[in-house]
């Protein structure tokens, strides 16, 4: 069935339900097979697949549009459209069939814990788990950018398997930045319009950012021996900031309103081959070439493979590759 949903962060739009024997709606995608469900509050590390409620509904027509909603299908409805547009951006651009490339679709949950300002992926319960924010300035985590970096730890699992930890870590999170950022560029929501800030919607005015991952006071932008050591979240700043110099390149940008100003290591200067490209060579390389060990040099290898594959060897879109990662002390 083809339900009508009032979300938090991208206005009125259609949702994919299903009429069940009953004679109500529930969110069952019959086309994706995910399924979203009320966790309760809950926390993350209680959670199992089976934990939780399917949310139902009489009329198809789902949610008020307001953030820190009373009405629990508010947030259901985000979670479930954004991760009903996560599937559809890797079907239609990579040919990808869900997380595992086999059709099956994931548990979304809704209302984790307690003002629970997170999301995260468990591969233990093919589950995505989403919180409602702090409470005060960050509405519930279930935005585009969000459920496509959760979903894309799936597919990170399920492929290259980057180990969570050291520099690995760092590229297993700058996996999930990298695609679920254009999961926002392949929804072109006019309300939520694709940029390159990390979490702008959930966590205003963003969490990270990939021109100068450094802004948030914690991230790398460029390769040191030490990088590994950070949090996950830090190191994958030199593969984020990778991934914007790649782009759009070096410099000063305003793109869809938000500047932008990219440093370069040892000033190098780098010609932007646009995200589309630079994603679908990082897509390829975390999916033929990075391994579980794989580190930011390994990555670099791995990225000019896939270029190579895709583009040529002498191809522009290569010589960008590897100024990008020059460009972040990736040699
Ligand atoms: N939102 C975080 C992530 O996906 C949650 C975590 O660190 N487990 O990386
Ligand atoms: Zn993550
Ligand atoms: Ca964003």
């Amino acid at each position: 069935a083809t339900g009508t949903g009032h979300s938090e962060y991208t206005g009125d739009i259609s949702l994919d339900t299903t009429l069940q024997a009953n004679g109500t709606f529930a969110l069952i995608d019959p086309v994706r097979g995910h399924i979203t469900k009320d966790a309760h509050n809950v926390s993350s590390s209680s959670l199992n697949s089976s934990s939780g409620t399917l949310f139902t509904d009489a009329d198809n027509i789902w949610g008020d549009g307001r953030k820190f909603s009373t009405d629990r299908a508010t947030a259901a409805v985000d979670a479930h459209a954004n991760t009903a547009k996560t599937f559809d951006y890797y079907k239609s651009t990579f040919g990808r069939n869900g997380i595992k490339n086999d059709g099956r679709g994931a548990t979304v949950f809704v209302h984790v814990g307690t003002n629970w300002d997170n999301a995260q992926w468990s591969d233990a319960c093919f589950c995505m788990m989403t919180g409602d924010g702090d409470g005060t300035t960050d509405p519930e985590q279930v935005d585009l950018d969000t459920m496509g970096h959760e979903m894309t730890h799936g597919v990170t699992s399920a492929t290259a398997n980057l180990r969570y930890s050291g520099e690995s870590g760092g590229l297993n999170e700058a996996t999930s930045d990298i695609l679920g950022t254009m999961v926002e560029w392949y929804a072109n929501n006019p309300i939520d319009t694709p940029d390159y800030l990390f979490s702008d919607q959930s966590t205003p005015p963003w969490l990270r950012r990939f021109d100068k991952p450094s802004l948030d006071g914690r991230s790398a932008d460029y390769w040191s021996k030490s990088v590994g050591r950070l949090d996950v979240h830090n190191s994958s700043g030199v593969g984020n900031h990778w991934f914007y110099l790649a782009s759009e390149g070096s410099g000063a940008k305003t793109i869809n309103g938000v500047s932008y100003n990219s440093p370069t290591y040892n000033g190098s200067t780098v010609t932007g081959i646009g995200n589309q490209k630079a994603s679908a060579i990082w897509y390829r390389a975390l999916t033929v070439y990075m391994t579980s060990t794989t580190d930011y040099k390994g990555a670099r290898t791995a990225t000019l493979n896939a270029a190579k594959d895709l583009y040529g060897a002498t191809s522009p879109e290569y010589a960008t590759v590897a100024a990008a990662w020059t460009g972040v002390n990736v040699l």
